[in-house]
């Protein structure tokens, strides 16, 4: 006879009844993971209670029916073998399956299960497994062991899953399956040793805990602050989407002045607009999951063949009308919000959740910079794009730990003296497959990702080397102008660094020239100490890309800027007769004590033009693009020795 023990059947009993509250309140996605996660808990539930119901039948002895221990054992034993089957299940579906169907080891992984499972229901009518004797109470049968072997099995079958797909799994979940089915094992061994204990169902739920904390958090898919589901649950789903040949459909909603939107509206408002974007989204289509990626940008997802055309049309319509919601103060707050909706048809011609987001991001950002506000459709050619990007992203991540940047050098033209008397540093990234690649494609992506401090910093070098190696002094080079990207004037270190590089190469700072935009400006405070750091030093300071941004003269005239140079755009809209601003711009400047080098100088017509109205400085295609150094070299000598 055994002294059975309730307390640990008793303790997972409440546990899963607490987690089973908290967890189905949550808002779930739509991913096969969590039904065999709830089915766990539901089976935990079951498991507790027939452990404790057949033992208390087992301790009424002749008083208690036959049948009701026999069914409750039976019951137990069955629960049992099926949390380890939806153990093996769980892990199946982290590591998507699909892949490994070949594997003849993984075809037929139900068949155990469903044998014991039938070996425990008839086993009143054999007692292979267990008897009960009417002197001995509950004996063990001669296949008693059997659910040890079977706790092997899966946790065997679980291990060499993962070890085969392992790359579709991320480290915490390896890691935390990996410690679930050590803790299944232990289960097993105690209740093997200990049956009257009663504490297997514990056990099992403290793997469901283990999940539930690392995996199954709803805090991992769920945002509290939005009321929607994030971007990690977004690519998570469309993961097992594509894994699943399923195909995919996307309605993207970006509010197009967010940043200033936030900045207009306390954040509880912004919450607020939010929340009800999502309600009129969900008023206007059935749709289970909004996703919420961030920076106002929201998705909404469809899986299966059906168009969503109509639904995208219904939803752009919808930021027509005006959102009115009342704040937390009780006031009715009224906004227009300039929205860019994109649709992706049903689709499987996609890489990865995290290649689509890309997409989606980009083609929002586009539509944002472009200021298109209707519904445009994401084509192949917006794939391709993200594809060539991510391409991009890889080659410059290469060539920066390379060292394989190239600097090339555009010449500047001095009026006064005829002569070139300063360059351009410009970068050049260089591919086998791509040929060169254009910086206009690969600085804003550096400037995103992060690596445009490498960049600029490798560039700088590059430049130092060149005036030093090849004595561009001597040369009648008077200073080499270097781009400074915004991100790169984030850093608080950034003068002492440039200052380092610029001694280590034994160059007289006053060689180097930083071209600074305009947006760079606008971050004014941050920039200002640097600047005055290395004008201190000697470096010069020179405006780019004057023209197109949205200048606040009083700060640029405050900064110890000595040249602007007016953007091309600038100076081909004077030569096309549209407007004066140039001659009115050079005399501002110049006024000021600053002087001007126009771009974009492409014709005689133009230089010469240029030189009567007394502009400093020229650079542009009619002297000569970019070119490496060498032949930058020849063409300043050739340049300056026989004038053009
Ligand atoms: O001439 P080109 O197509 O190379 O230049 C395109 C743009 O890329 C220009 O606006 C130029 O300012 C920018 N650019 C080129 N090289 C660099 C660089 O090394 N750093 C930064 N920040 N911008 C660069
Ligand atoms: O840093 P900034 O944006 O000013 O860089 C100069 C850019 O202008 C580079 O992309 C360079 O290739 C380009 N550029 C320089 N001269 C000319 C020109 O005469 N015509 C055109 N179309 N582009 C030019
Ligand atoms: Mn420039």
């Amino acid at each position: 006879m055994f002294n059975w023990n309730y307390d640990f059947a008793g303790v997972a009993l409440c546990i899963n009844c607490i987690l089973l509250f908290f967890y189905k309140r949550n808002h779930v996605v739509p991913l096969r993971q969590h039904n065999y996660f709830s089915g766990l808990i539901y089976m935990e539930l079951l498991m507790a209670l027939t452990d404790i119901l057949s033992s208390m039948a087992l301790d009424a002895g002749g008083k208690a029916p036959l049948f009701v221990k026999y069914i409750s054992l039976s019951v137990f034993f069955s629960m049992y073998v099926g949390c380890l089957l939806l153990l093996f299940l769980y892990t199946k579906s982290l590591c998507d399956y699909h892949s490994v169907r070949d594997y003849p080891l993984f075809s037929f992984f139900y068949l155990p299960a469903v044998a014991v499972i039938g070996l425990y229901m008839t086993d009143p009518l054999t007692g292979l497994v267990y008897f009960i004797d009417p002197v001995m109470g509950y004996t063990a049968g001669p296949l008693y062991e059997v659910f040890a072997a079977l706790t092997l099995y899966y946790s065997f079958l679980s291990l060499a899953l993962t070890a085969i797909v392992h790359k579709r799994m991320t480290k915490d979940q390896i890691l935390t399956m990996h410690i679930v089915w050590a803790v299944v094992i232990v289960g097993a061994l105690v209740r093997l040793f200990m049956p009257e204990q009663l504490m297997v169902s514990l056990i099992m739920t403290l793997c469901t805990i283990i999940i539930f904390i690392n995996l199954e958090n709803p805090d991992l898919y769920w945002n509290r602050m939005t009321g929607m589901f994030n971007d990690l649950s977004f690519t998570e789903v469309i993961q097992k989407s594509l894994y699943a040949n399923k195909r995919i459909s996307v309605i993207c909603i970006g509010i197009k002045n967010y940043d200033e939107f936030k900045m207009s509206y306390d954040s509880v408002a912004v919450r607020l607009l939010r929340k009800e974007i999502a309600k009129a989204m969900n008023d206007i289509m059935d749709c289970q999951s909004i996703y919420y990626l961030g920076h106002g940008r929201f998705a909404i997802l469809f899986i299966g063949e059906e168009d969503h055309l109509g639904e995208a049309e219904m939803a752009y319509d919808r930021f027509r009308r005006p959102w009115i919601f009342e704040s937390d103060r009780g006031r009715t707050i009224s906004v227009y919000i300039n929205a860019s909706v994109a649709y992706l048809p049903p689709s499987t011609n996609i890489a990865s959740g995290g290649q689509l987001r890309d997409v989606i991001a980009s083609k929002l950002m586009d539509m944002a910079r472009q200021d298109i506000s209707g519904l445009k459709i994401i084509d192949e050619k917006a794939m391709e794009k993200q594809i060539y990007i991510s391409r991009v992203e890889a080659i410059l991540d290469k060539a920066l730990e390379l060292d394989n940047i190239e600097v090339w050098y555009q010449p500047i033209y001095d009026r006064k003296t005829g002569r070139i008397i300063a360059a351009e540093a410009l970068s050049r990234l260089h591919d086998d497959q791509l040929g060169y690649i254009r910086p206009d494609v690969f600085i804003p992506l550096a400037e995103i990702t992060g690596s445009i401090t490498l960049l600029g910093r490798r560039v700088l070098e590059k430049a130092c080397d060149f005036i030093r190696r090849q004595g561009l002094e001597e040369m009648g080079i008077e200073y080499i102008e270097v781009n400074l990207s915004p991100a790169q004037c984030r850093d608080e270190n950034l003068a002492v660094k440039m200052l380092e590089i610029i001694e280590f190469h034994g160059v007289d700072p006053g060689m180097i020239n930083l071209e600074v935009t305009e947006s760079t400006v606008e971050d004014m405070n941050q920039l200002k100490q640097q600047i005055r750091i290395l004008h201190d030093a000697g470096v010069g300071f020179s405006l780019d890309d004057y023209g197109v941004g949205y200048s606040n003269l009083v700060k640029i005239f405050a900064l110890p800027f000595s040249l602007v140079k007016l953007d091309k755009t600038v100076v081909w809209s004077y030569f096309n007769n549209e407007n004066q601003i140039l001659e009115d711009l050079l005399a501002m400047f110049q006024k000021n004590g600053l002087q001007v080098v126009a771009e974009g100088v492409e014709t005689e017509i133009m230089a010469e033009k240029l030189n009567e109205l007394g502009c400093d400085f020229q650079q542009g295609f009619w002297y000569s693009e970019a070119l490496p150094d060498k032949d930058f070299v020849r063409y300043v000598r050739d340049f300056n020795g026989n004038e053009k």
